[in-house]
C-alpha cells in the first residue's frame, strides 16, 4: 500500500474544533489527541494519519511536504508567507481576532513613534506601512499583555476572542487588524501528484463546513 496522507494539526483549540469536522469526514484518530504523548497517531482510516505539531510549525511541515495537509490559523499562515502552500478551505474554526490595543486609559499626549510589542511581526508592519504610521515593533514570543503593564511597549498587537485577557490587564482594543479563521492547507506538489485522495478529503471537509453552517 501507498504512504499514509499524513494531516498536521496542533492540540488546543484548533484540535478541539477539528475533530468534529474530520469526524463528519470519515476520520478518526485511534487514540485521544489531547491526552496522547504520542505525535503521530494512526485513525480508523489505513490511508490516513495525524501528526500533532506547535500551531506556529504547521506550514512548516506542509511547506515541505512532511504532512501533506494541515490545519492553521490565519495568523499563522501570514506571519509564514505562505511558500509552497494551497489555502483551498476556510474551516471557520478557531475564530478570533487580529488586534491593535493599549491601554484602557491611554496617557494624555500620545507617543510620537508608539512601540508595539507582538509575536505577529509580519502583520503589524504590513499594517501600519499601510497606514503610513510610523512605529517601533517590539518581537516577542508570548504573553503580550504584559509589555504595556511593565513599559516595555505603548500598544500590542494580539489576538482577542472574548476580550477578558486584555480586560483582566487594563488594556482596551483600539482597532481591528483581521478577521481570523483556521485554514486547511494543502503542499503544492502533493495536490498534483496525490491528487485523488487530496481531493476527496478537501470535498469531505467542505461538506462537512457546509453542513454545519446550515
Ligand atoms: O503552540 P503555540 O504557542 O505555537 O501556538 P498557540 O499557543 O498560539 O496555540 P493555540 O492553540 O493557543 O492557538 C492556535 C490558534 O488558535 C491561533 O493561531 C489562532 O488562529 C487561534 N485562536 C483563536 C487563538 C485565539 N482564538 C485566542 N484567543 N489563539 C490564541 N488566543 C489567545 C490570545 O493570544 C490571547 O492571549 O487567547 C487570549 C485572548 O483570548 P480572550 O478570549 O481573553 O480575548
Ligand atoms: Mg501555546
Amino acid at each position: 500500500m501507498s504512504r499514509p496522507l499524513t494531516i498536521a494539526l496542533s492540540k488546543g483549540r484548533i484540535l478541539e474544533q477539528t475533530l468534529p469536522l474530520l469526524a463528519a469526514a470519515g476520520i478518526e484518530p485511534a487514540e485521544d489527541p489531547q491526552s496522547s504523548r504520542r505525535l503521530v497517531l494512526p485513525t480508523n482510516r489505513d490511508d490516513v494519519e495525524i501528526v500533532i505539531v506547535r500551531a506556529s510549525d504547521v506550514p512548516t511541515y506542509v511547506q515541505y511536504g512532511a504532512a501533506a495537509v494541515g490545519i492553521a490559523g490565519k495568523d499563522v499562515l501570514v506571519e509564514h508567507g505562505g511558500e509552497g502552500l494551497y489555502e483551498p478551505l476556510d474551516l471557520g474554526i478557531a475564530r478570533c481576532r487580529l488586534m491593535l490595543a493599549g491601554p484602557a486609559e491611554p496617557p494624555p499626549v500620545p507617543p510620537r513613534r508608539p512601540r508595539v510589542a507582538t509575536k505577529y511581526v509580519r502583520s503589524t508592519r504590513r499594517y501600519f506601512a499601510g497606514q503610513g504610521r510610523q512605529v517601533e515593533i517590539i518581537k516577542l514570543y508570548g504573553s503580550m499583555e504584559l509589555a504595556p503593564l511593565v513599559g516595555l511597549s505603548d500598544w500590542i498587537v494580539d489576538l482577542v476572542d472574548t476580550g477578558g485577557t486584555l480586560r483582566a490587564n487594563g488594556l482596551a482594543p483600539y482597532e481591528t487588524i483581521a478577521d481570523i479563521t483556521s485554514r486547511l492547507i494543502v503542499n503544492k506538489a502533493a495536490m498534483k501528484t496525490r491528487h485523488g485522495p487530496i481531493r476527496a478529503l478537501v470535498d469531505a471537509l467542505r461538506d462537512a463546513v457546509d453542513a454545519r453552517a446550515a
